[in-house]
């Protein structure tokens, strides 16, 4: 399988991929990709240095200066024949998630379905980049705002959506007229490869060259430098709140512009009157899913003290039923954290959750796969020491543990879902209406995403994506997040004879 994903999206014709076997042992300039599910290497990548990254970002200037004069709806043009193409590579594609970050295959395809999805917005977007126009206050005179084209807009992304959150940037940023720099996580660079060369190659066959670019490098060689660089005058970056406070930190010192889509620790409240099966299966979905390696999974659920004692049975037979194996087999339904270093994470949070007074209900240790040496681990669920704190719950752990706590009043609820650093996605499930608009309320949730019995994450692209406080307040994908991607100009024309000045002036 693995063969056949990687040829048949050319990847083996790209010269900076190699045979595993063939990369030089301890080369500092090749980094090797392994799937998470054997441990076994896919292939090698020759890295970017210095000077390569130097080279792609004064092509992506050159290039922007030709594209953003091309028409907005022509390069929407272009945009939909890349949608065309990740539709006819959708299944290797889907496949080259799965087994390069180890999501299950049926999650590996919806990746690629969410790239098609936002490729189609933006092909609509391309002819919908409205400006305002207000009336002036002045005879004779008219004001209006324009969007135009940024420049190039440097990407980084995460390894947990490895495809789709570059596309939600690359696609808007397109058809707003920018040119794009991708640096992907070092832990998915085949996928990058794979999705990029798609795009550059439909977009050079159109005439289009060096609208897509990628650079793949450590962060001291490539990363540092794509912050600091002012001939990228936004930077984009999907990662751990430690990350965001650097690109941020570094892009506000040359006073650039940062779209911060960074960690979440996202709680569903389940309310007396909930329909608790639609409940279970949402939180199964919600906190098990891509093994816990979402932005948006479920990490903290909150149920009324009345339910939880007929939720958390349903909560554990549904978990006993997980199969946990090879991702590529669509029976199982969890498949391997991303590395070793993850199940260190996870084990170190079990540990830590049980010293502070925490009962793991199920689950809360690593998982032998018979034949495979990947990084699985259990899902699990810890209920929180009654009227007691449980610290770790605070903190964002990057695979499937569900924290367990109990409230009594919707208030307390909204309080607790609050109650932490990060404010990307949160749910109520209930059926009564005042405490579903209690939740929405400016009292309520302070999150980005706001869900009423559904759960938190797999948010549709039609939306803005991002959330508050830690988790960096910057807003992808759909509604009007393409702002972001453009620059505005507010412009007031005279077409009188006369010289009329604004708030009355008389000046001579
Ligand atoms: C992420 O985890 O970084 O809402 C993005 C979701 C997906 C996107 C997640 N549509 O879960």
């Amino acid at each position: 399988m693995s063969a056949e994903c990687l040829r048949a999206l050319g990847l083996w014709d790209e010269p900076r991929v190699l045979e595993p076997g063939k990369a030089g042992a301890g080369d500092p300039g090749v980094i090797v990709s392994e799937n998470p599910a054997t441990g076994r290497a896919i292939a090698a990548v020759r890295l970017d240095d210095a000077a390569s990254y130097d080279a792609c970002v004064a092509g992506a200037r050159e290039a922007f200066l030709k594209w953003r004069e091309v028409p907005a709806p022509v390069r929407g043009q272009v945009v939909r024949a890349i949608g065309d193409e990740v539709r006819r590579l959708k299944t290797p594609l889907g496949e080259l998630v799965t087994l390069e970050v180890g999501k299950i295959r049926q999650e590996g395809l919806g990746e690629v379905q969410e790239s098609i999805d936002i490729a189609d917005f933006a092909v609509g977007l391309s002819r919908q980049l409205y400006g305002l126009t207000m009336p002036s206050e002045r005879p004779c005179h008219r004001m209006f705002e324009q969007w135009l084209p940024l420049g190039p807009v440097g990407v980084i992304s995460a390894f947990n959506f490895p495809n789709a959150v570059w596309a939600w940037n690359a696609m808007l940023a397109a058809v707003c007229g920018d040119t794009v720099v991708w640096k992907p996580s070092l832990l998915a660079p085949l996928t990058a490869i794979a999705g990029n060369r798609i795009a550059d190659r439909v977009a050079t066959q159109m005439g289009h060259p060096g609208v897509f670019r990628l650079v793949i490098g450590a962060d001291d060689a490539v990363g540092e430098r794509m912050v600091a660089d002012r001939r990228l005058p936004l930077i984009s970056a999907t990662g751990s709140c430690r990350m965001g406070r650097r690109v941020g930190q570094v892009v506000a010192g040359r006073l650039g512009r940062c779209l911060l889509e960074l960690g979440g620790n996202n709680a569903v409240i389940v309310d007396r009157s909930a329909d608790l099966d639609l409940a279970a299966r949402a939180i199964l979905f919600a906190a098990v899913g891509t093994a816990g390696q979402r932005c948006t999974t479920t990490r903290r659920l909150i149920v009324h003290e009345s339910v939880v004692e007929q939720l958390l049975p349903r909560l554990v037979g549904a978990y006993k039923q997980i199969r946990i194996g090879d991702p590529m087999d669509e029976r199982n339904l969890v498949g391997p954290l991303i590395n070793a270093r993850a199940v260190d994470a996870f084990l170190a949070a079990v540990a830590t959750a049980r010293e502070q007074g925490g009962r793991v209900v199920i689950g809360g240790d690593r998982v032998r796969v018979p034949g495979l040496d990947g990084n699985f681990v259990e899902p699990t669920i810890v209920r929180a020491p009654p009227d007691r704190g449980l610290p770790i719950a605070h903190e964002e752990t990057f695979a499937p543990i569900l924290y367990v706590f109990t409230f009594k009043e919707v208030e307390q609820a909204v309080r607790m879902n609050n109650d932490v650093d990060q404010g990307l996605s949160s749910a109520i499930f209930t059926d009564s209406v005042r405490s579903a608009e209690r939740f929405l309320a400016p009292a309520g949730s302070d999150c980005g995403i706001a869900n009423v019995n559904i759960g938190t994450s797999g948010a549709e692209i039609g939306g803005a994506f991002g959330g508050e406080k830690d988790t960096g307040g910057g807003r992808e994908s759909g509604s009007d997040s393409w702002k972001a991607y453009m620059r505005r100009q507010t412009c007031t024309v005279n077409y009188g004879a006369h010289l009329a000045l604004a708030q009355g002036i008389n000046f001579g």
